[in-house]
């Protein structure tokens, strides 16, 4: 299937991102890995793997993922983790699901019946369900998962969307900017994986305070 591309946003992910990459071997799609060009030991981890190194603009993870849906050619893309936490067993779905039911785009959920997470907290969790509460009362967004940001969609809707997002605001601008512009979004089940190796990116405090700035800004339209 060569007309996807995932796009693979890497932070210092020396460890995990060659096995994402293994993984990955026996699928056939593009893989695009995004990463700021001082990541030496991210580059230097993956130098004898065939995948297409992007270097970010700025820094941050939605600087990242902007960059990522800007070098996408094929018709359709999907975000993926470089930290192992996706399963790509799961992406066949996903394909399914914006091919023959025509979604414009699919928001994998880790809290739809029998789906779940290894990588789960208790903080995570609670702050995953406010803000996916705070999408529905206030966008009218459908997603179950608002944060997972495991998304699957038709590359020109995405680029239509002017995302601006450089931190993890992003998670919450993509879906409702997608939803602002009417376009058909739906969901698909997942069960989140713990991370292979290294440290997370994001802090629950100072990336949650981001996260609802830029849902109040979004509701405002500013
Ligand atoms: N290029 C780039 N990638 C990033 C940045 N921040 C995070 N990432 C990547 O984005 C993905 C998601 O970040 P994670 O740290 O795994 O976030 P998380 O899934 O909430 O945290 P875990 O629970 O530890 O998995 C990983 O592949 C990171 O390497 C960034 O600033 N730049
Ligand atoms: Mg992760």
């Amino acid at each position: 299937m060569s007309d996807l591309t995932l796009i693979i946003p890497a932070k210092n992910e020396k460890e995990s991102l060659p096995k994402v990459l293994d993984e990955l071997e026996n699928f056939n799609f593009k893989r695009n890995i995004i990463l700021e060009a001082s990541d030496e030991l991210t580059i230097e981890s993956i130098k004898n793997y065939d995948c297409q190194i992007i270097y970010q603009d700025s820094r941050g993870y939605g600087d990242a993922l902007k960059k990522g849906i800007e070098s996408v050619e094929t018709e359709f893309f999907c975000i993926f983790n470089a930290d192992g936490s996706f399963d790509p067993k799961e992406l066949d779905l996903m394909i399914k699901k914006i091919k023959n039911d025509k979604c414009d785009f699919v928001f994998a959920s880790r809290y739809e019946k029998n789906c779940g997470s290894d990588d789960d907290t208790i903080i995570t969790l609670v702050g995953n369900y406010i803000f996916t509460y705070l999408g529905k009362i206030f966008f009218k967004l459908k997603v179950t998962d608002i944060l997972y940001t495991f998304v699957m969609a038709r590359t020109s809707c995405a680029k239509n969307l002017q995302l601006t997002a450089k931190d993890f605001s992003f998670c919450v601008e993509l879906p409702i900017k997608a939803k602002r512009a009417d376009y058909k979004i739906c969901t698909s089940k997942s069960h989140e994986r713990s991370r292979i190796a290294g440290e997370k990116k994001v802090n629950a405090i100072r990336d949650g305070l981001k996260i609802l700035f830029s849902m109040i800004k979004l509701f405002f339209r500013y």
